[in-house]
């Protein structure tokens, strides 16, 4: 550990700020190694009061300070701050200070990706550029001037209009920006190098035409007209949903390929990964294809829940991020198929998420204590914050919420707001009382909702006892009731729907559950109904409710809710895997019992189902949602039982397999919902075919794909299926892609999965691989990620070896990129449900890195707790 012991920061602490800064001008001269910053603010006191103002600052060479024109010497250097004791009520700072972007490997502040310069300043970047107020709260007039070399960096790139350029007699030339919305430090951007541009335009809803440019590496612009096509899908999209206009003449996005997280959504210059721009037919998949667009709509969406209305403090981070995963969700359901989206969400949910309640960095959406704010930019605060959000839609209705969104942002518009600001504008313009639902933003951890029913043939009644409880976290051992909407349907044992009445009227599908028990008595009912419980995920809560095999095989039939019938098939296979390992304990064979047989076979049969769905349905949770089930379970075994399931599976239903996968060929590429969902059942099934040593289909379908998803749809299922034709698919797919650094993820990450007890070594053997590098963070994702993420089996070997390997990893990146090195200890802390064994074994190496001598706070936070 470091010398001094890293401060927690309170939500409950929070003040205003001492100072308020009305205008911020930029004066930046790029150079590799020594760029220099001139920073002029007009500063002004806020209120009666002898505070000095105490500026952020990181990794920064002072070079002079001076107020109002005048130099001065009346500041102290502080760790990581500038303090200056006595400051005239309003006056003009100017601060000159030096960077080094060459030898920035966090990818935080101003760095370089390659050739290009780029910054990324959320969460508390800005401070790595110069010394500021770097909070959200402090929101500024930008202008920023850009002087580089002309050859090297022909474009200049920053926030708003560019207002200026000239060309330098040194070679160099200069581009002046002027951004004419305030703003916090962390929407700041600033891009400098070559590219390539795409160009298009947009005219809003009230007739503005405005400028898009998407910036790419030189020789990729064939890949970027599906971010483009996104775009312009966004913002049509906020406009005739959300009735939001964009509200600059330019709109500009770069792809870089040293990026810690997906994209940023800086005002007027969104700086992207790579991955989440690039796209095209030969290199991308059908998913590819969609996270380009939802991740372009969710920066995009941010222009206004984030960037016009941002966020008071940290703390609400959800504020701007749970309602803008929201939006992005719905974006895509819009667009796409709203079943499949919600599947995919509701995956996250019940996995990671999950996961993450249940681990020592347990918080609520709105956390209350925080050492890197780097570190909550969670499952918790996105997904479930999204799911939050998506409550509200559900007790309001769409029009409601439309109008207290409409409100909130009027309301706050240029401001910095809080969760509380929004959820009272929602509750106005909706008249509905939130008071309840408010808890959803204070208490952490998975709620357990237990419904038990009865039924009285002779009242023709039906009562459903809900119970919920939330068991105690790591954050919080108190647990509140909350308000959980919880969507019901019923259906007779025929599979005929049953309307709902309660209290002798007609009843919505969503129940108010409010308290620890509630009844709800449904009248008029004919028969002994089967329910289908929390119909869509209405809240994200687990479900204890005691199906009978027979009850989910009737849901999976006939539900009218297409998730509902999703559900049912993944309830059965969770009572499948929950019974075989309770077999395995007693030294017992595992089951494939008839009933997810006959649902698996008629799901196959059944052409009334979205091709996409179905692959839905056909597919397994994966072992780490299954881990969830469970207090604690034998990871081993676990993978044992869901590979077995599959096997069994794959070989009792051949001949439908080989029909699914004949039926569902795509003579040419084409992105649309009816081929990708082909492609997605397809592959679904020449996965399954694979595991009963199908080589014949994988290898052809290897050989004549015209497009990445048929092609990593083959090399998946043979390196999954341990097929021999695995090794010379792997090598023709390395010779071909070996120069494409996106491309070969996918060959890294399959690698990293597979299964074999000779992965490990192969994960060490592919670390020297001349295109891996531990300095960017892509590669470390598709390869070390994915390996500790992904490959349970061989990441939690009981001899500690995958440990190793993490300890090893993250031992060097805690020195030169902490918040990649957080993002990848996530299985390091989540051993809470591994046997006693494999916990002992991973907290020493937990200790081992506590140990470190310059642990960084993002790791110190996560390993305390975990140690604790
Ligand atoms: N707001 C950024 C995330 C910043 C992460 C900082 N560690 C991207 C997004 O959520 O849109
Ligand atoms: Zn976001």
């Amino acid at each position: 550990m470091s010398q001094t012991q890293p401060q927690v920061q309170y939500r409950d602490d929070y003040q205003p700020p001492h100072y308020w800064i009305d205008t911020l001008d930029l004066d930046i001269q790029l150079h590799d190694t020594a760029t220099e910053v001139v920073a002029i603010s007009r500063v002004h006191r806020n209120g009666e009061h002898n505070e000095p103002l105490v500026l952020n600052g990181e990794q920064l060479e002072l070079l002079s300070v001076s107020v109002n024109g005048i130099e001065t010497t009346q500041f102290e250097q502080e760790e990581n701050a500038l303090v200056l004791p006595q400051v005239p009520q309003e006056f003009v700072l100017t601060i000159r200070n030096r960077i080094n972007p060459s030898a920035n490997t966090a990818l935080e502040g101003l760095y370089k990706s390659g050739d290009a310069f780029c910054t990324q300043c959320e969460a508390q970047g800005f401070r790595r550029i110069t010394y500021y107020l770097d909070r959200p709260d402090v929101l500024a007039r930008f202008s920023t001037r850009i002087t580089a070399d002309a050859t090297t960096c022909p474009f200049l790139l920053s926030n708003g209009n560019r207002v200026g350029q000239g060309v330098l007699d040194d070679g160099r030339h200069w581009v002046q920006w002027q951004d004419p919305f305030p703003k916090p430090a962390y929407l700041f951007a600033l891009v400098a190098g070559d590219f390539d541009v795409l160009r298009d335009s947009y005219t809003t809803h009230s007739g503005r035409e405005v400028s898009l440019e998407i910036f790419v590496d030189k020789g990729n612009l064939h890949r970027a007209g599906h971010a483009m096509d996104s775009l312009k899908a966004s913002m049509r999209w906020d406009e005739q949903r959300c009735n939001l206009e964009y509200d600059l003449d330019i709109y500009m996005i770069v792809a870089v390929d040293f990026f810690n997280m997906g994209a940023m959504e800086n005002k007027g210059l969104n700086v992207f990964n790579a991955k989440f721009v690039l796209a095209d037919a030969e290199t991308a998949t059908d998913d590819d294809y969609l996270d380009v667009e939802r991740v372009i709509g969710h920066e995009y969406f941010h222009n206004w829940t984030g960037n016009r209305v941002t966020c008071r403090d940290w703390f609400q981070l959800s504020l701007k991020e749970g309602l803008t995963v929201f939006r992005d969700q719905e974006f895509s359901s819009d667009l796409g198929s709203r079943t499949v989206n919600r599947i995919s969400n509701v995956r996250i949910m019940r996995g990671p998420q999950f996961a993450e309640d249940a681990g020592p960095m347990a918080h609520p959406i709105r956390p209350d204590a925080v050492i890197e704010m780097n570190n909550f930019y969670t499952l918790t605060v996105y997904e479930k914050g999204s799911e939050v959000i998506r409550m509200l839609h559900t007790l309001l209705g769409e029009q409601a919420f439309q109008a207290g969104l409409a409100l909130y942002l009027q309301r706050f518009d240029g401001q910095a707001a809080t969760c509380d600001d929004f959820v009272a504008a929602m509750s106005e313009a909706s008249g509905r009382d939130l008071t309840r639902f408010k808890r959803w933003y204070s208490q952490s951890g998975t709620p357990e909702l237990t419904v038990r029913d009865a039924y009285d043939a002779d009242t023709q009644r039906y009562t459903l006892t809900v119970q919920q409880h939330t068991p105690p976290t790591k954050d919080q051992p108190e647990k509140l009731p909350l308000h959980i909407p919880l969507s019901v349907a019923l259906y007779s044992e025929q599979g005929e729907p049953i309307s709902l009445y309660l209290n002798g009227q007609p009843a919505d599908a969503v129940l108010d559950v409010l308290e620890n028990e509630q009844e709800f008595v449904f009248e008029r009912v004919p028969s002994r109904p089967v329910p289908a419980l929390l119909q869509g995920f209405s809240a994200p809560v687990k479900l204890d409710y005691l199906y009978t095999d027979e009850q989910l095989t009737l849901l999976a039939r006939v539900s009218l809710d297409e998730f509902v019938r999703w559900d049912a098939v993944q309830m059965l296979i969770n009572n499948t895997v929950r019974h075989n390992m309770a077999l395995l304990q007693r030294r017992q064979a595992p089951v494939l019992p008839r009933s997810l047989l006959d649902v698996f076979r008629c799901t196959l049969e059944d052409s009334g189902i979205d091709r996409a769905l179905k692959a839905e349905m056909l597919t397994l949770p994966d072992v780490n949602s299954l881990l969830e089930l469970f207090e604690q379970a034998n990871i081993e075994q676990l993978c044992e039982v869901r590979q077995h399931l599959a096997k069994e599976l794959a070989e009792a239903l051949i001949p439908a397999w080989q029909q699914a996968y004949e039926e569902n060929q795509t003579p040419e590429y084409r992105i649309d919902h009816d081929d990708m969902a082909r492609r997605a059942l397809k592959n679904t099934a020449l996965g399954y075919l694979a595991l009963t040593g199908d080589q014949t289909r994988v290898a052809d379908q290897f050989a004549a794909a015209d497009n990445m998803t048929d092609t990593l749809g083959a090399l998946r299922a043979a390196v999954r299926g341990e097929l021999d034709c695995r090794h010379s698919m792997l090598t023709q797919f390395e010779q071909k892609w070996r120069n494409d650094g996106l491309v070969l993820d996918n060959w890294f990450r399959l690698q990293a999965t597979a299964p074999g007890a000779d992965t490990l070594a192969r994960v060490r053997e592919l670390m020297t691989h001349p295109t891996f590098s531990l300095t960017n963070p892509n590669r470390v994702r598709a390869l070390i990620g994915a390996f500790c993420q992904g490959n349970p089996a061989q990441f939690h070997r009981i001899d500690g070896a995958g440990y190793d390997l993490l300890t090893e990893v993250l031992t060097t990146l805690n020195d030169s990129n902490p918040q990649v090195a957080s993002r990848l200890l996530t299985p390091f802390i989540q051993f809470r449900r591994l046997d006693d064994g494999r916990q002992s074994l991973i907290k020493q190496r937990l200790q081992q890195l506590m140990a470190l001598p310059s642990l960084s706070r993002d790791l110190y936070e996560k390993i305390s707790k975990a140690l604790d």
